[in-house]
Formats: structure tokens, C-alpha cells, sequence
């Protein structure tokens, strides 16, 4: 065990990357600004499924320069990478034989993302992982859905009606979302989606399991058992709590004092600014500072630092993120 985790534990710095059809959205529907993360306004505005994917033609990232992203990783002393393989919205950034839902099926833009960054991590020395969300799935029948109350999201006219919706219906806004089950969308799924990742891009570094909503030891059994496909593969504690606490904890947007700290690894996954999917008008931009400062504070204290990047639907890094990325590398040059 310690040897697998050795990497991890010198690693220290990562980028945690949010990037799907979501980006697309840039966190408006309607002329509405959404609220929440970005990578969440399918559910937050309770985007019909159609209507959700047929928006996916205009999702055409022909500026993604994946050598470009893990040169930037790279130069802010980020030692892996963790990119959205599939998040809620169930959109997969690669071919799949399991769901058209992708990327190279679903867009104009026509191939699997993840190929081209496995092969610039290869060629730069940098780990690269997948976040894969197993239980959440708006747009695989069957897949979860976290219950969201529609006023969060936006006046929608329809909040009142659609609440009672979501309520009779574990967090569902669609009758297409439940046109199957739970069981059926793990098997045909999330398992052979899984099984892809682990097989098709050479060594997996990071599985990052998201939102057990709904996970029975069932499911969770039938995930876990694919992780023998990467032997070295390292896995965070939300596959099912409490029975699957993988090897890494996961505070979130907080750096754990002391006290907290129980000698399990662990690591602190935190925004740039407010949202962890793309939001066009989201400025609330950290300071490098504040994220030095952060990072310092988490490596004096055992754990790493997982920053997120959004990009947008044309495959951009925030121009904000890569210019505090690149102090934040000048700086560990010279510390
Ligand atoms: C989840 C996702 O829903 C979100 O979109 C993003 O991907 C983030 C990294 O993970 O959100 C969470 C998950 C766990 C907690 C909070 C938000 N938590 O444990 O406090």
C-alpha cells in the first residue's frame, strides 16, 4: 500500500479539471443566471433531457490544446492531473460503447478528449486520473438525481409544480430519467464506462468517485471490483460511505485543522473562483496569494492540493486561471 501511494504523497500539487457539455450553458438558461456550480445547471434549472441534448450540437471545443493544458499544469508544479471523465449531467468526455451520451458520438466536434491528454501527460511526466460520477446521472435512464429545489436555481415559473415533480420522484425532473433502474444503469452503464477508462488510456493514476447518492454495497461492489484492472490505480472515499473509503479523504473547499487530521491521506479539492464547471460571468477570482498561501498550509500539514480549472466550450482555460497558475509556478521556483 505504502508503495502505491508513494507518488501521491510527495505529489503534493494537481489540477483538478471540470470540463463537459456543461461548459457549453457558461451558467445561463434562458437569459437566466443559474446558481451553484456551472457543471450542475442541467439540474438546477431542470433542463428537460431532450431539450439538454440537443444542445450538445453546439458543444465544438476546436481550440482544446491539451499539450498547452499539461504545460501549464506542469509549470505551476502540479505533479497530476484529475480531469471530469463523466460528471452529473452523464456527458462522457470520451468514446463510449456503453451511451452515445459522448463526446465523440453526441458533438459536432466528434472525438474522444481524454486520448490526446493521456498522451500529453506520457510525454510531460504528469499522473493523469479520472473523476467518474458513478451514482448521479441525469441523462442515462437510471442514473441518480440529487433532490434540488428548482427556486434555488432560478425563479422558474414552473418551481412549484416541478418540486412536487422531483419530490414524488427521488430527485427527478424528467420521466425519461426513470425509464429505467438504478441496477440497469450500474450495469450498462457505469460499469462498462468504468471498465473503458481503466482499459483504454494506459496507466489510470486516480479514480475520483463523486455523490454516492443512492449507492447500495451492491453497486459500490461491482465498481470496486474494476479497480483490479490498475493495480496501482489510487481511489478517494466516495464510492458508498462508509463501507468504500478508498484510500484518500476529501475535504472540500476547506483545509482541515489540525485537530481534524487523523493520519488517513487526504486531500483538499478547491475552485479558483466560485464554480467548479464554467460560468461566464463568475469573477470572484482567489489571489494568488490566498492560493499560495493555501497550498503552503496543506503541504505543512500532510495533504495535497487539488486546484480546479473549468474551461469553456472552446476548450479555453480561463485566461484568470492561467495567469495566477503561472505566479503561483514562478513562485515554487524560487521557494
Ligand atoms: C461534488 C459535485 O457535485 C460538484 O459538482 C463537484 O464536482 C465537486 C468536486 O464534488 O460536490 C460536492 C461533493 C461533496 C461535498 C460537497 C460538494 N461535500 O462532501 O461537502
Amino acid at each position: 500500500r505504502d508503495e502505491r501511494m508513494k507518488w501521491w504523497r510527495e505529489a503534493r500539487f494537481g489540477m483538478f479539471i471540470h470540463w463537459g457539455d456543461y461548459a457549453q450553458w457558461g451558467g445561463v438558461y434562458k437569459g437566466h443566471e443559474v446558481g451553484h456550480g456551472g457543471e450542475w445547471i442541467m439540474n438546477r434549472a431542470k433542463i428537460p433531457v431532450a431539450e439538454y441534448q440537443a444542445a450538445a450540437k453546439n458543444f465544438n471545443p476546436v481550440n482544446y490544446n491539451p499539450d498547452e493544458w499539461v504545460r501549464i499544469a506542469k509549470q505551476a508544479g502540479m505533479k497530476y492531473i484529475v480531469i471530469t471523465a463523466k460528471h452529473h449531467d452523464g456527458f462522457a468526455m470520451f468514446k463510449s460503447n456503453a451511451s452515445k451520451w459522448n463526446i465523440a458520438d453526441a458533438t459536432p466536434y466528434g472525438k474522444d478528449v481524454l486520448k490526446p491528454l493521456a498522451a500529453a501527460c506520457k510525454k510531460y511526466g504528469i499522473k493523469l486520473g479520472f473523476y467518474y460520477s458513478q451514482a448521479q446521472d441525469w441523462n442515462n435512464p437510471g442514473g441518480a438525481a440529487a433532490r434540488k429545489v428548482a427556486s434555488e436555481g432560478w425563479a422558474n415559473p414552473d418551481s412549484a409544480k416541478i418540486d412536487a415533480y422531483t419530490a414524488a420522484h427521488s430527485g427527478h425532473w424528467d420521466p425519461y430519467q426513470t425509464s429505467k433502474t438504478m441496477g440497469e444503469y450500474i450495469d450498462e452503464v457505469a460499469v462498462p464506462q468504468v471498465k473503458e477508462l481503466l482499459t483504454n488510456y494506459g496507466d489510470v493514476a486516480v479514480l475520483w468517485w463523486d455523490t454516492p447518492t443512492n449507492m447500495t454495497d451492491e453497486y459500490a461492489n461491482k465498481l470496486n471490483a474494476l479497480l483490479k484492472l490498475q493495480p496501482n490505480i489510487i481511489t478517494n472515499d466516495r464510492l458508498k460511505r462508509p463501507n468504500f473509503p478508498g484510500d484518500t479523504k476529501t475535504p472540500e473547499q476547506k483545509i482541515p485543522s489540525l485537530a481534524e487530521l487523523d493520519g488517513k491521506d487526504w486531500e483538499t479539492c478547491m475552485t479558483m473562483n466560485g464554480t467548479w464547471g464554467y460560468k461566464s460571468y463568475d469573477h470572484k477570482w482567489k489571489s494568488p496569494e490566498t492560493l499560495i498561501r493555501n497550498l503552503v498550509d496543506i503541504a505543512s500539514k500532510g495533504g495535497n492540493y487539488l486546484l480546479n480549472v473549468g474551461p469553456n466550450a472552446l476548450g479555453e482555460f480561463p485566461k484568470e486561471s492561467v495567469t495566477t497558475l503561472k505566479v503561483m509556478g514562478d513562485w515554487m521556483k524560487t521557494n
